[in-house]
C-alpha cells in the first residue's frame, strides 16, 4: 500500500514537431553538436552520439567521461549505451577504463556484434580492436577529490576503504551526503530526426568511489535507456540501482504504448519507485528521467525539486532549459 499521496508538481510537455534534441541539464554542452549533425543530414543516432561525446570530453563534468570521479581504487570506469528506436537495436559497454568516448564503443557494439553489452576487459579489447581513441580519464581535479575523500580518510578516518567491503558500504552512506553534487552525474540525450526516427544515448562514470566493477543503469537497456519509434523514448539519471529494479526507462515507454500521455508516463514511473524496499533509501535515493513521445514532445521528471533539463529544436537558435516535473519519493510503510 502506498503512503499518503504527496502533492506533485507536473508540467505540460513542450510541444515540438520539428527535429528535436532533449537531454539532462549537463547535455547542454553537446546540444550544438547534435543540432549540427541533424543540419548536416545526420540521423538521430548520429546526433545523439555527437552530443554525448561533447559531454564525455567536458572535464568540468565529474559524472561523465574524462574528469569523472573514479572508483574506490582511483580508476575511472565508464558505462554507456545507445538504442535505435527504428529497429530496437542497442549497444552498451560497462566498466570500461581508458577510452575517451565510450558512447562510440557502445554504438560499435550495436553495429558490429550480435551482442548488446560488453563489459570490462572484454569491452576494452573490443575498443582496441576497433581503434577507438584512448585517453587518461582521471583529471587532476577528480584525482584531488578522490585523494581527499579516500586517501585523506574523510569522513570515516580510514585510508583503506577498498580493503573492507563493510567499511566501504558504511562510507558510501556518508559520502553521499557530503558529495551529493559530485558523486553522481550521467548524461542523457534523446533525438528525433526529420524522418521521425528516435535514438537515445547515455554515458556516465557512475557513482563516485563506486566499488570496482559496479555497473549502474546507464548501460542496461530498459533501465537507463530505451527507445522505440512507435511510442517514444526515455533515459535516466540518478541512483541506477533504482532504475534497474524498476526497469524505469522501459516502463516509461511501455506506459506510452499503453496510451498514457508523456507526462503521465513519467509520473507513473516515478511512483513505481516508491515500492522499492531499500535500506539505503533515506540518504541515497534520487531518480530523474528525460523522455520524448513519438511525436517529438519532450518532458522530464525528477524525485528532487528544482531540477532542470534542456532541449533544442532545429529552428531554435539556442538550447532552452526547463524545470522538470517533481514527483517525490515517499517511503512506504510495510
Ligand atoms: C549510475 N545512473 O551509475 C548512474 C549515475 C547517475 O546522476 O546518473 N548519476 O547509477
Amino acid at each position: 500500500m502506498r503512503a499518503v499521496d504527496v502533492a506533485t508538481r507536473t508540467r505540460t510537455p513542450e510541444r515540438v514537431s520539428v527535429p528535436v534534441v532533449v537531454g539532462s541539464a549537463n547535455a547542454r554542452v553537446g546540444l550544438p553538436a547534435a543540432i549540427a549533425a541533424l543540419r548536416a543530414g545526420g540521423s538521430a543516432m548520429d546526433a545523439a552520439v555527437a552530443a554525448v561525446k561533447c559531454v564525455e570530453d567536458n572535464r568540468d563534468d565529474h559524472g561523465v567521461g574524462t574528469g569523472g570521479i573514479p572508483n574506490v581504487l582511483g580508476q575511472v570506469e565508464l558505462d554507456a549505451s545507445v538504442m535505435d528506436g527504428r529497429t530496437l537495436a542497442a549497444g552498451a559497454v560497462a566498466a570500461v577504463k581508458g577510452f575517451r568516448h565510450p558512447v562510440e564503443i557502445a554504438r560499435q557494439v550495436m553495429l558490429t556484434t550480435p551482442h548488446v553489452l560488453l563489459a570490462g576487459a572484454g569491452a576494452e579489447l573490443f575498443a582496441e580492436r576497433y581503434g577507438f581513441e584512448r585517453a587518461e580519464l582521471l583529471t587532476p581535479e577528480a584525482e584531488a577529490i578522490w585523494r581527499e575523500r579516500i586517501l585523506g580518510g574523510a569522513p570515516t578516518g580510514s585510508s583503506l576503504y577498498a580493503d573492507s567491503y563493510q567499511m566501504y558500504m558504511a562510507a558510501v552512506r556518508d559520502w553521499v551526503e557530503l558529495l551529493h553534487d559530485k558523486i553522481m552525474g550521467t548524461t542523457n540525450v534523446i533525438v528525433r530526426d526529420a524522418a521521425g526516427d528516435i535514438a537515445t544515448a547515455v554515458s556516465t562514470s557512475g557513482w563516485g568511489f563506486k566499488w570496482p566493477g559496479r555497473v549502474g543503469d546507464s548501460p542496461i537497456i530498459g533501465a537507463g535507456n530505451y527507445a522505440d519509434n512507435r511510442y517514444g523514448a526515455a533515459a535516466c539519471t540518478g541512483r541506477g540501482e533504482m532504475a534497474m529494479r524498476a526497469a524505469t526507462a522501459y516502463s516509461i515507454v511501455r506506459s506510452m504504448r499503453d496510451g498514457l500521455p508523456l507526462d503521465a508516463a513519467l509520473r507513473s514511473a516515478m511512483l513505481d519507485l516508491r515500492d522499492l524496499v531499500d535500506p539505503f533509501a533515506e540518504r541515497i535515493n534520487v531518480m530523474n528521467a528525460v523522455a520524448m513521445d513519438r511525436d517529438g514532445n519532450v518532458a522530464a521528471v525528477s524525485t528532487a525539486v528544482d531540477t532542470f533539463f534542456v532541449f533544442q529544436t532545429l529552428d531554435m537558435p539556442e538550447p532552452e532549459e526547463r524545470q522538470r516535473a517533481c514527483v517525490p519519493l515517499t517511503p512506504i510503510e510495510r
